[in-house]
């Protein structure tokens, strides 16, 4: 693929409530341009930008896919961001990478809770956004609705430029609301231009005004001029579509059917005309390695400054790293400088992706976005600079995973290939997290919400050949005592041969919580020999840490050692050990041991109407409420202090509850006793699982 310079390059990113149309748009954008002689469908599997087989599967996108749209002498690169919420990860930082959004709305469904989470993403980053209300060929489809929707949603900045000419399957093209100009689509791609046909031009005015209206506003010149006369002239409004546009305060309504496709070569040619194009970017923020902030130009000559707004792994081909260039260049054959990681990289080929598809390019100037494969340390948000003047742009902010599921490979022996699975995963996406425990001796992998585990758990099977088991993952509950207590331990056996001789008396009682174990020798006289007080001490903890009753491990006790006996030949430390673990054991038969239970500190943020519900659910789930303040923006924030095992599963109750509206975060506070009823039950389980391992 040629070159382009930046005036001749836009960076697009689709965003939208999964199921829009966002795919199938990228797919008709292609058609248009003539890249592909046929339409893929994204019910057959086949569309350019959702090629991973869990995409196929689902039929929806799980990952950021991309691709150039070449339109008369324009490069469009074009990302196709999952509208799903589990992969907001990807939304994230592919917002980052691009100078628009193109936020597409079903005519059927309207705005849905990821339309305006998308939305919120733009506005939060300072994105023009335009908007395509798309499926206006299906039945129950509306534009008035729709575009009623977007007003009431994202307030008067929503600016319609055209209205859809004939309704649901009768849908052949769009009146042009500036030009007073039927654009309609028999069968090609490429709308032949006529006459307002008469329905049209009765129905029009409402939305000339709401288009007035929205460029009146964005304007303080034109306001005064809008409530004195009541009207705009055709210039006005055509300057004033186009720098409320380029300054994010108009928002552009155009209508269309990807599918069709229907509208899709004026989007293009409003793209091509109206996008900002990389080269109105005049600087970038950067920061310097001791933190200082600075003003880099935009500006292909200037030191490389590049985002990693993505990478994939891939066993065969190795990794492949998306990255958007803000300053200078990147040449094949080269090195780049990864600030973020502080180490050269090797730059091969450079290539443009088309879905899975690459292209080689000559060069990725300032502006542009490329890709690389094979390179050794760089993952998602990190920047490429140079060696002599290492800077890094800002980080990637992203929503902690917090859904926690154990994960172990089906079959004994790929434990390696899973850990290997499991890093290289982590690399390519940072909203997938996994953790070893030491206390649960689990392997447990957090992400987002279930699907992005399912997906994380098919592509470990695909490109790593590891098949895994996923069960919720267990709660690190502890034992403890609250009573003082005796014990004594006797191992003696001298029957025939070699013998066995340990007998020792303890004393255990409990400790702050968080203090920890201690052990006392109180030994007078030589009781115990100095070698074996320290392996008594040895089979206590040895007892402690697999726990007395639970399987979880013993916490916050004193034991002393006060007396014993010894054999001066069948003594030995193993006879020591199973002494002091017996001595344990006795000890807590008489003070009985309690549970403790992580504590976790959660903040929830809803919009207003569902904090009550929030409570409730809260306060069903043995939660202490902490507090409750505004969180601007219509939104509540909710503290409280919640056992884990009641949270553990939060990630999908709070959707549920809020229809994805919510969001929290949440962290270990400290440990608490479990509630006696509770407690059996998880002892009661505990024996019961311990038993089956066994039986195993
Ligand atoms: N009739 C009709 N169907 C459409 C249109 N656009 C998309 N579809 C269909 O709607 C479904 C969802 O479209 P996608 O393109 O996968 O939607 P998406 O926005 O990419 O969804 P996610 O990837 O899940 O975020 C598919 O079955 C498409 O074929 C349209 O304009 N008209
Ligand atoms: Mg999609």
């Amino acid at each position: 693929m040629k070159t382009y310079d930046a005036n001749d390059i836009r960076n697009v990113l689709l965003v939208g409530h999964g199921g829009a149309g966002k795919t199938a748009l990228l797919e008709a954008m292609l058609h248009t341009s003539g890249a592909l002689t046929r339409m893929g469908k994204v019910e057959d599997g086949n569309t350019v930008s959702d090629f991973e087989p869990e995409e196929v599967k689902k039929q929806i996108s799980v990952s950021l896919a991309m691709a150039p749209v070449e339109w008369n002498g324009v490069k469009v690169n074009v990302l196709d961001a999952p509208g799903y919420a589990d992969f907001i990860g990807d939304l994230r930082s592919a917002v980052r990478a691009v100078d628009a959004v193109i936020l597409v709305v079903s005519a059927v469904d309207g705005v849905e809770v990821q339309t305006e989470v998308a939305w919120e993403l733009a506005v939060e980053a300072g994105l023009p956004r335009a908007i395509l209300v798309n499926k206006l060929d299906r039945e129950r489809s509306s534009f008035e609705r729709t575009l009623n929707e977007l007003v009431r949603s994202f307030g008067t900045q929503v600016a319609p430029l055209e209205l859809p000419i004939g309704e649901e399957h009768e849908f052949r093209g769009v009146a042009d609301l500036l030009a007073r100009k039927a654009y309609t689509y028999d069968g090609g791609v490429r709308a032949s231009e006529g006459e307002w046909p008469d329905d049209v031009a009765s129905r029009a005015d409402p939305f000339r005004e709401k288009l007035m209206e929205a460029v009146a506003e964005s304007d303080d010149a034109l306001i005064e001029k809008y409530l004195e006369q009541g009207e705009l002239d055709e210039k006005e409004i055509v300057r004033g579509v186009k720098e409320g546009f380029a300054s994010a305060r108009i928002a552009p309504v155009l209508c269309g059917a990807a599918t069709k496709p229907i509208g899709v070569d004026r989007l293009l040619q409003f793209i091509a005309d109206e996008f900002p194009s990389p080269a109105e970017r005049t600087s970038i923020t950067v920061r310097t390695k001791s933190g200082e902030e600075k003003e880099r130009p935009a500006e292909a000559n200037q030191p490389l400054t590049a985002f990693v707004f993505k990478t994939v792994s891939d066993p065969y081909v190795g990794h492949i790293t998306m990255f958007r260039v803000f300053s200078g260049r990147v040449r094949p054959d080269s090195s780049v400088y990864n600030a973020t990681k502080a180490t050269e990289e090797r730059v091969g080929q450079l290539f443009a992706l088309r879905g899975k598809e690459h292209d080689s390019l000559a060069e990725v100037p300032a502006g542009d976005i490329g890709a690389v494969a094979k390179l050794n340390h760089t993952t998602t948000g990190d920047t490429f600079s140079t060696k002599d003047d290492p800077v890094q742009l800002s980080p990637l902010e992203l929503p902690e995973p917090l859904l926690a599921f154990a994960i172990v490979p089906k079959t004994k022996g790929d434990e390696d290939k899973l850990s290997t699975a499991l890093a290289r995963l982590r690399e390519e996406d940072p909203t997938f997290r996994v953790e070893r425990s030491d206390e649960t001796h689990e392997t447990v992998m957090f992400g987002m919400g279930e699907a992005h585990l399912d997906v994380m758990s098919e592509r470990m099977k695909r490109k790593f050949g590891v098949e895994v088991v996923t069960s919720p993952a267990k709660i690190a509950y502890r034992e403890t005592i609250r009573t003082a207590g005796k014990g004594l331990g006797r191992h003696v056996k001298q029957t025939g041969g070699h013998g066995q001789y340990a007998v020792c008396n303890i004393e255990v009682e409990p400790r702050p919580r968080g203090e920890g174990f201690e052990f006392v020798d109180k030994i007078f006289g030589g009781a115990i020999p100095n070698q074996f007080i320290a392996s008594v001490e040895k089979g206590i903890v040895k007892t402690m840490q697999q726990g007395v009753i639970s399987g979880n491990p013993m916490v916050d006790i004193r034991c002393t050692l006060v007396d014993g006996k010894f054999h001066p030949v069948d003594s030995s430390d193993m006879a020591f050990q199973i002494a002091g673990s017996f001595a344990l054991k006795e000890a807590i038969d008489h003070t009985g041991v309690v549970l403790l239970e992580p504590i976790v500190e959660v903040e929830v943020v809803v919009p207003d109407p569902y904090t009550g519900d929030i409570m409730g659910d809260l306060n069903s789930k043995r939660a202490k409420i902490a507090g409750m303040e505004s969180a601007g923006g219509g939104k509540q924030r909710v503290k409280a202090l919640v056992p884990q095992a009641e949270v553990a599963r939060y990630s999908i109750d709070l959707r549920s509850m809020t229809g994805g509206r919510g969001a929290f975060a949440m962290h270990f506070s400290h440990y608490e006793e479990v509630p006696a009823h509770l407690a059996e039950k998880i002892i009661a389980e505990a024996q019961k699982d311990r038993e089956e391992t066994q039986k195993r």
